[in-house]
């Protein structure tokens, strides 16, 4: 059983829209820490982190609202850094996407001192790899990939010397919309990509069990960041930018389950979410099942495998 800490980011200063600062409430409405804790975990809820102060930031042009975002990074670095130094397992309620450029950096910095490279998951239908200079929008929520890989133009928002993700630890899984110069920067620092045709034609289970087979043989921690629009916004519609053609439920709970077997997750995100477009709470509900999930429920027990 685990020690779980919950870190409110009511961020939604990095997408294009209000509404996403409220998920963090609407997932502990949707009872995502009675959830955990009926698992036999213990559950300690943080609240809401609160940005420090960013005024150091210089606006940029090509990065709207970067002083927020920035704000909020720095504070998520931060407490997520220091949650996993405990030994505590962090669960970040978003927010938008925006809010991995602090998680994911702070679970860097964590894995950096264990001495054991750091893996990301990122299910999202959006790749979030464009920099202020290749963003078509300016939202940062486009961002956080580049950020946490490294992209120069982010280096004053968190001190330059913070340890980066190396891009061939990233694995992004259901993408289905990427900007032109953001899929020549993916190309170019080797993410690797399983795109919605991949998922069609691999099949959710074989592509796991890649990425799960490549984080245990590097000894690795995995952080996990779930973007609602992942999911098919027929299933998950409580999202701002919702793209056709996405995974199914049974898609993302078999991740999730799979995941928990492996024993190898360390962190996880749930971002995304715009209580405000939802369908009378689906979206958030959804979002603690898959959590449910993750954290061991299950309708069978497996026979135990060995790797
Ligand atoms: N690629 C587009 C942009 O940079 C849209 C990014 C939308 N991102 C999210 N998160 N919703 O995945 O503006
Ligand atoms: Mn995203
Ligand atoms: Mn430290
Ligand atoms: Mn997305």
């Amino acid at each position: 059983m685990k020690s779980i800490t919950l870190i409110g980011a009511p961020i939604e200063e990095g997408s294009g829209r209000r509404g996403a600062a409220m998920g963090p409430t609407a997932l502990r409405i949707a009872g995502i820490d009675t959830v955990l804790a009926e698992l036999g975990h213990t559950v300690h809820d943080e609240g809401d982190v609160r940005p420090l102060p960013a005024r150091d930031l210089a606006n940029h042009p090509g990065a709207n609202n970067l002083q927020m975002v920035g704000a909020f990074a720095r504070a998520l670095h931060d407490a997520v850094h220091e949650t996993a130094r405990k030994g505590h397992f962090p669960i970040i309620l978003g927010g938008d996407h925006a809010l991995s450029m602090g998680s994911v950096s702070g679970m860097a910095r964590h894995a950096d001192e264990l001495g054991r490279p750091l893996f990301v998951l990122w299910l999202d239908a959006h790749a979030d790899f464009n920099s202020p200079l290749t963003s078509p929008s300016g939202n940062m929520h486009g961002m956080p990939v580049a950020f946490f890989c490294g992209e120069a133009e982010f280096a004053p928002i968190l001190a330059g010397d913070r340890p980066l993700v190396d891009p061939k630890r990233v694995y992004q899984v259901g993408i289905r919309s990427v900007d032109a110069r953001e899929r020549e920067e993916i190309a170019e620092n080797g993410v690797n990509v399983y795109d919605m045709r991949a998922v069609d034609e691999m099949g959710m289970a074989n592509i796991i069990r890649e990425i799960l087979n490549d984080v245990r043989a590097a000894n690795g921690l995995l952080h996990v960041s779930l973007d609602v629009d992942f999911m098919d916004p027929e299933i998950a519609p409580g999202v701002g930018t919702t793209v056709p053609g996405g995974a199914t439920l049974r898609e993302a709970h078999l991740i999730m389950e799979m995941l928990c077997d492996s024993g190898l997750v360390s962190s996880l995100d749930v971002v995304e979410l715009n209580p405000f477009l939802d369908d009378r709470g689906k979206s958030a509900r959804i979002l603690v099942e898959l959590t449910a999930s993750l954290f061991g429920r299950r309708i069978f027990d497996r026979p135990t495998r060995s790797a």
